[in-house]
Parts: structure tokens; sequence; C-alpha cells
């Protein structure tokens, strides 16, 4: 057998329950020995049941068999899928030589539930307590009765605001669950699969509702943004053994009371006094008297109930704490050795009615003491009162917290390194990017941009995970959208986004700086000190088209560029209708937002970000085929370069500004002409020796600040920038001690110590979208447009700097792509590629190959299975590769010599 079939997905999922896509796509991965294997055919079978498929009775689809090779995004073209059923699938394929692999191992998923009639339960809460600020969380419970046996039974869940759900005392759901959601237009609803969980007798569901963002405090915007308090809406599907089934639903019959938890905020922390807790109260057998009341039920719900899109929110790492100290003040100060966000769990004994407050910043002030200067109003601070009985066991549930250091205030006792552990929360994106290299630093750079991700994607992208901000911050997305795909599937995660991002699109067609909006839009409408105030800005709206077609890249996906189609044909109107014979206006916006010592004006940024949305959403419109639409916006973006080139450049190619990024933007962008591209690329690396070696780029310019010299023969460079030590600098940063991507480049400096508080952020990811140029030029792992989803890679490294070797990986939907490469004393370059099933790759080796695979072969000639020389130009050659395992060997004085 050739073929075997492994990780079998269901919209980028496995085996996900409650979606609400009509016609799912179905996704597999291929493992063979052999090299060069290719799917010739493949065979899906959908039933109605895990029996039928198990006897092959594809009563929803039989695909046939079906000549293709693509083994990613085939779509289900089956019978209507119904409201709540669940779906089995397996697939079998062929391959190239004709020979059939085994069926797959079954995969399912379920539907949601598709229409509002299907929704008999209501909508739950508490009425407010009378003048109090934050609200205590209200617990729900429900307790029924299992007489018979259980065949199959789906929880549906969401709420406006948070829930925490629980099933006889065991939690459930997930955390931050429902996400969020521009809750004004719709709100995601979560399944669970509970048949396991249900007993014959009595069975209790509880649950904690959390303000979240409904309710709570989103950012500097306030609180109550969408609503005033937080409201349930549940409903299990129980059926039986003997074909009868029951509803479950949240209603007036359920039992709401406050419990020990005083408020729980996003942004303001949690007080949790031990002693009012409810014991039992989610479990059979207690009885919900004394406060227990009737809940209040909303009269309704006017926005869509959507299949959740977004991953789950989950712990996804522990950490212990690697020092404590005591302070003068009796109060513990532990090092986490990381900065990190998600909240503290803490381990404490002693006399009842004790706080201990659990405080959390990301740096030490020089006294030593925490830094909190930066948290702007929000408050990391969790206070818990003791129960007393005992070892007791605390962590928060609706907040979290961006630190490395903890304070202990009040702790009963010494505490020691065991009391607390630190826990890591994120959305669930499946790590797929690994890199290495012999440079510890630049190690250490990698590690923080990954932990940049971590801190901040937690079910949208946020710009900061500490102060009181946390939003959605579109530019600073579409920026890091390409390293975050490296990193981790994002799939979902940013389909869920763009969804937020369409959502939050102005009636004029402008995508807004945030979203989910959050009523940020209106905000800035009220605040008339707000006189920067721009509804589009150039950089930030542009996500609406960047990220689209970064997941078009990464992952081959059509149906994002199909499905946001309309919302970026109109971004990118309202910019040509929004400007004036193609070139942007200059008023306010963020311009290449904390550049350092660079102002670049904000016309040309704009106008070349107005360029590049029209260059992408032509690419766009020719993938889906939309030939009208493809010439149209070619000409467009042609007609926006000559107005760029006709108003900001000059006769020797200097551009208005003369900012590294002006340079940069327009040479990525490809606004120039070959000449002006020499031209610039000579003004930019001038600029950049000047300065002392450094860069001087903001959020916008950096991301292809290294792309954009490597493109155009500065390879050297990219590399001096890259291990730079001195200010402004990645390496700056990491030489005082930094474990994140910083929000600044002058967050910290020798010479003035803190940047102001009032914007200074130690965990905000835009800066390290060089992970980008890491992957696809350092390791030389580069998807192909014409083949998107790594259907055909392309690898070129790039040696240089004072990199000796470069190990990286990239878990493609085909599966795991890897490279290694290695400079020895003599010069010799050796790369080591992995190209996975069903996939090719074109691979550029610096210098001329000599060996391929450990045979040396004459230059220019030799072929070794499923590899081909194909030429050798300027220094570098080409060869056609299968799916495999191969090393080469070259000889890099060919290469200095022909550069
Ligand atoms: C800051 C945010 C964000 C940035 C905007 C313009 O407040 O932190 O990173 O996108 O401003």
């Amino acid at each position: 057998m050739s073929l075997t079939i492994a990780d079998c997905l269901t919209e980028y999922a496995s085996n996900p329950l409650g979606i609400d896509v009509r016609r799912p796509r179905l996704f597999w991965k291929l493992e063979s020995r052999r090299r060069s294997a290719v799917q010739a055919m493949y065979q899906v079978l959908v039933a109605s049941s895990r029996e039928r498929l198990d006897r092959e009775e594809a009563d929803m689809w039989d695909s046939g068999k079906t000549a293709s090779d693509q083994s990613t995004h085939i779509e289900y073209a089956g019978e209507t899928l119904r409201s709540g059923e669940t779906y089995y699938w397996k697939v079998r394929v062929w391959d190239d030589l004709g020979v059939a692999s085994d069926w797959s191992e079954p995969a399912f998923w379920s539907m949601g539930l598709l229409s509002r009639a299907d929704w008999k339960a209501k909508w739950i809460g508490r009425k407010a307590e009378p003048e109090v600020e934050l609200q205590p969380p209200p617990y729900l419970r429900k307790s029924f009765r299992i007489v018979k046996p259980v065949r199959r039974a789906i929880v549906y869940a969401t709420a406006l605001g948070l829930y925490d759900l629980r099933l006889n005392g065991q939690r459930i759901g997930a955390l931050f669950a429902p996400g969020w959601t521009d809750y004004d237009t719709r709100v995601q609803v979560q399944a669970y699969d509970v048949t396991d969980e249900l007993t014959v007798g009595e069975n209790v569901f509880g649950v904690i509702l959390g303000d979240g963002w409904f309710a709570g405090t989103v950012g500097f915007l306030g609180n109550h943004v969408y609503g005033e308090r937080p409201f349930l809406l549940l409903q299990a599907k129980i059926e039986y053994d003997d074909g009868t089934s029951e509803l479950i639903g949240s209603d007036s019959s359920w039992r709401t009371a406050k419990g020990p938890i005083l408020y729980s905020d996003l942004i303001k922390g949690e007080t949790y006094d031990a002693r009012l807790e409810l014991s039992g109260w989610d479990r059979a057998g207690y009885t919900a008297a004394g406060t227990w009341e009737t809940p209040d039920v909303r009269s309704g719900y006017n926005g869509l109930l959507v299949g959740t899109a977004e991953p789950p929110v989950r712990i996804m790492q522990t950490r212990k704490p690697v020092s404590i100290r005591r302070t003068e003040t009796g109060t513990y100060i532990y090092d986490m050795g990381q900065n990190m966000v998600g909240w503290t769990e803490l381990k404490v004994q002693g006399p009842q009615g004790v706080k201990v407050t659990v405080s959390h910043a990301e740096m030490l002030n020089p006294d030593g003491s925490l830094y909190l200067d930066n948290l702007r109003e929000a408050v990391q601070q969790d206070h818990y009162m003791l129960k007393g009985d005992g070892e007791e066991r605390y962590e928060p549930h609706f907040t979290f917290h961006g630190f490395r250091y903890v304070e202990l205030i009040g702790y009963p006792g010494e505490p020691d390194l065991e009391s607390i552990i630190g826990k890591v929360v994120h959305s669930d994106m499946p790590e797929t990017g690994r890199l290495e290299t012999n440079d510890p630093m630049v190690n250490r750079l990698y590690a923080n941009i990954t932990w940049g991700q971590r801190g901040n994607f937690l079910s949208v992208p946020t710009d900061c995970p500490q102060r009181d901000e946390r939003l959605g911050w579109t530019g600073d997305a579409q920026i890091f959208a390409r390293t975050a795909a490296y990193n981790m599937n994002v799939s979902r995660f940013f389909t869920k986004y763009i969804q937020d991002m369409v959502d939050s699109q102005q009636p004029s067609g402008a995508f807004a700086d945030v979203a989910p909006d959050a009523g940020w839009i209106r905000h800035k409408m009220w605040n008339t000190n707000l006189n920067w105030f721009a509804p589009d800005n150039a950089g930030w709206g542009d996500a609406g088209v960047i990220i689209p077609w970064t997941l078009y890249l990464m992952y081959g996906d059509i149906r994002i560029l199909e499905s946001n189609y309309k919302a970026m044909a109109s971004w990118v109107e309202y910019l040509r209708d929004n400007s004036e014979d193609f070139v942007r206006p200059d008023y306010a916006n963020y311009g290449d937002w904390l550049s350092i010592d660079a102002d670049t004006p904000k016309e040309v940024l704009a106008t070349a970000y107005f360029a590049y949305s029209a260059k992408l959403l032509a690419r766009i419109a020719g993938v889906i085929g939309r030939k009208p639409d493809l010439i149209r916006y070619e000409a467009m973006f042609a007609s926006i370069a000559k107005a760029f080139r006709d108003t900001f450049v000059d006769g020797d190619g200097r551009i208005r500004g003369e900012t590294q990024a002006v340079y940069v933007l327009a040479l990525q962008f490809g606004l120039l002409t070959e000449e002006q591209n020499k031209q610039a690329a000579e003004h930019l690396s001038a600029d950049i020796r000047a300065r002392g070696d450094r860069l001087s780029t903001g959020f916008l310019g950096v991301g292809y600040l290294l792309p954009a010299l490597t493109d155009h023969h500065k390879l050297d460079v990219a590399y001096t920038l890259l291990t730079q030590e001195d200010f402004p600098s990645w390496m700056y940063s990491i030489k005082h001690g930094a474990t994140t991507i910083w929000e600044r480049w002058d967050g910290w400096t020798d010479h003035n110590g803190f940047q102001t508080p009032s914007m200074n952020s130690f965990n905000h990811y835009s800066l390290g979208s060089v992970g980008e140029w890491m992957f696809r030029y350092m390791a030389g792992i580069e998807a192909d447009p014409a083949e998107p989803g790594f259907k055909h890679t392309i690898i070129r490294p790039r040696p240089g700097g004072r990199l000796k070797w470069v190990k990286a990986a990239y878990d493609s939907l085909y599966g795991r792509i890897e490279v290694a490469w290695s400079v020895s004393e003599q010069k010799t370059f050796r790369l080591e590629v992995t190209i996975p099933v069903n996939t090719t790759a074109t691979v550029y080796v610096p210098g001329s190959v000599s060996a391929i695979d450990g045979t040396r072969i004459e230059a220019g000639v030799g072929a070794v299975e499923g590899c081909r020389l194909l030429d050798l130009t300027a220094g570098e050659s080409r060869l056609k590769l299968g799916s495999g395992r191969y090393t080469f060997e070259s000889d890099l004085i060919t290469l200095e010599a022909s550069v």
C-alpha cells in the first residue's frame, strides 16, 4: 500500500460539533514511504450514522471515485444537512500508480441548531444588585431527572456575556465562551457532547455568568458596551435508547443566586469570598433554597445565533515561578521567568476571612516593586478571602492578566515556589512552526514572537493583554498575520476575525481600526479630543483584504475570498472614492505607528496601502474567477502606482519623507519602476547605514523591512538589522531581558528608563512581524500563490549574517515541511528538506549543487529519484522535488563569486 490517511478534519477542526456551514469542507493528510507520491483519486463517503458508514451506506454523500489530487477543502456536496444531526465520513485514495489506500478512520461533525425555530430555550439572567458598580456573577442551576438509558446528548450553549458551564460538577464549557463578537450583530453558540456525563437519576447543569465583553469593561471604552448584564441561552437535546427524546432548556424553571464571586471583570480583576461558597450547587443532592430565586427572563435577542467559528480558549500551559523574594513590607514577589498571559492559581492555608491579594505586573520598578503604571485603568489584581478549612486553591473566573511578576499581599504564613502556578490562557490553535539557529539571541527573538501570539490571541487578536485596552486592532493583526500563520494554525481564528471586521465595516465601505467594533467608532465620534479621528486608517482597514489573502496563501482557502469579496471590494472602492487622482489625502491617521525618529508622510503611506489593497483585490478577483474585476483592479493598481511615482518620487528615486518605511512599502508593494527599485534599495540601505546600521520603522514598515532588503539584494543589511544589539533594535530588548515583543522600540532604554506609562505595553506582537522573514527568507519556507496552501512550496534559504545553521519546520495542511541548512568552515552549504506527500517543491540551493543525497553530481547534470535539477542561474541551483526527504550539498564559494 502506498498511501495512508491521517488527520481527517472538517472545517479545519477535528470532529467539530455544532457547525452551521451548509457545505462543510473536508481535509485529510497523506503519508507514504515512497518519494513523489501523489493522490490521483479519492472517494469520500458521508453517512447519517456510524453504523451506516461502517457498512459503506453513504446515505448523505458518496463522492464516487473522483480523479483529483485535491486533499484539502473538499466541499461536501450531498443531501441537505439537518439541524442538530451528526454526520460521519471517511475517505480512501488512490496514488499515482493506481494503488488504493485503506479507508481512513471515521471522522464526524455535527450541525448546530440551524433555525430560530429550533430554539425552545429562553435567555435567562439575574436582576442586578442595586447600587453596585461591579456586579456579582449570577450562578444558575437546573436539576433534572433521567429515568432511562441515554443514547446521545448534546448541549448548545451561549451567552450575552460569558458562561462557565458545568454538568454534575464537571466543567464542560470552554473558557471565555462564547467568545467576543459584535453582539449587536451575532453571538456564537457552542455545542458539547455530554452523553457520557449524564447518569440515570438526578443531573444538574450549573452555569456561572460573567459580564465579559458584553456587559463588563472593554478596553478603555468603559462597561455596558453591548448590554447591562449577562444572559444565558442553553438547550440540551437528550435522545434515549428507546427512540424518544427530550429538551432541557434555560427558562424560568431554573434557579439563580449570587455566589462567592463578588465581581469578575476582564479589565478590573476579581474578588472571591470563599466563605460565601455554595458548596455542592452544581451537583445532585443540593437544595436550592434560601437565596436561590427565579431567574429573570430576557424578552429576546435580535442578533444572529451562529455556530462557533473560532477555536476555544483554554489553559494551554502551566508554569512554575522561577524565584520568590520577600519585600520590606512583608509581601512576596515571584518571577515567572516569562511574560505571560492568563492568571495565577493560588494555594493557601490560613484563618477564615483573611484576604490574600494576587497582583500582576510585566516589569519591576528600579526599587524592585511591581511596575503598575502602564496598566492605566486596568486592575490586574485578584482578591481571595479564605474560608479557613485547610488547604484552599483558587483561580479567577472571567478575567485575565498580562504579567511576569506576581506579588502576594496578605498571605498567611510563608509562601514558597509551590504556592502559585501560572496558567497560560489563549485560543487553542495547534502550533505549526518551529525555528532554531546556532544563535541564542535569534532563538530568543523567535520565542518572544510566539509568546506575543500566545499572549494576544484570545478570541480576537488583541494589541496587548495588560492595560485597559486589549482591543482587536486591525493594523496590528494584519502586519502580524503571516507570522502568526507560520507559528500556529490560525485558519479558524482569523476566519472568525474577518467576520468581526465585516460586522464592523461602515456603510461607506470603510473597515474600522478595531474589530469587533465595540462602539469604538461611536466613541471616537463622541470624543472631540480625538482630533486624529479617521474612519479608514491606512494599514488598519487594509487588514480586511490582507488577512483573507494570507489565509489563501497559507491554507489555499478560496471560500474566505469568496464570502468576503463584497466587503473587500467595497473597501477598495471606498478608498478610490476618497482619493484624488489616486492619491490618498494626508488627514489624520496613525501613520507608521511608533516608528522611531522617522515620520512617514501620511499621504505617502496611505497611497501605498491603497495600492496594495487594490493589487491584492485584483489577485483575489482572479482566483475566484471574476475576470472583469481582475482587469478593473489591476488597472486601478497601475494608476495608483503611477500617481505614487508622479507625486512622491523625485528624479533620483527619493520618495517623499525619505524614511525607511516609504522605501520599504514602495519596494514591497511594487510601486516603482525597475530603475527606481534599485535607487530605493540604495536610499534605504544608506539611511540604515547613516543611523549606525539601525532601523527606524514602526508597525507598518517593520514587517516589510527585511523582506524588502532581501528581495533587493541587501541580504547582508537584513542580517545586520536582525542581530543589531544597539538601540533601536530587536536584540536591544533581548539584551535587557525581554521575553516578549515590546510595543515600542523605546519601551525601556538605558538612557530614559521606562517610556510614558500612558502607552507602554511589554507584550505587543506588531514589531514581532519579523517572524515572517525568519520563515520565508532565513529558513526559506515560502508559499506559492499559484498553488497555495503549500501544495507547491518554494524552498529558498538565505544563509548570511552570523548564522551557521538554521532548522525550521512548518506543519502545512499536507504535513510537515522541514528545512535545515548549515554552512561549514570550508563554506560547504548543506541543506536537508522534507516535502509532504501529495505536494511538490522548487528548491533553490545557493551555489552550484555538488551532491544530492550523498551522490556527487556533475554541475548542471544529474537527477536523483524524486528530484530534478532544473538550472543554475545567478549562483543558485534550482531543483524540482516531489515529496520525501532530500539532502543537498553545494559550494558557497560559487555563490559569492556570482553575486
Ligand atoms: C494603540 C494600540 C494599537 C495601535 C493603535 C493605533 O493604542 O495599542 O497597537 O494599533 O494604538
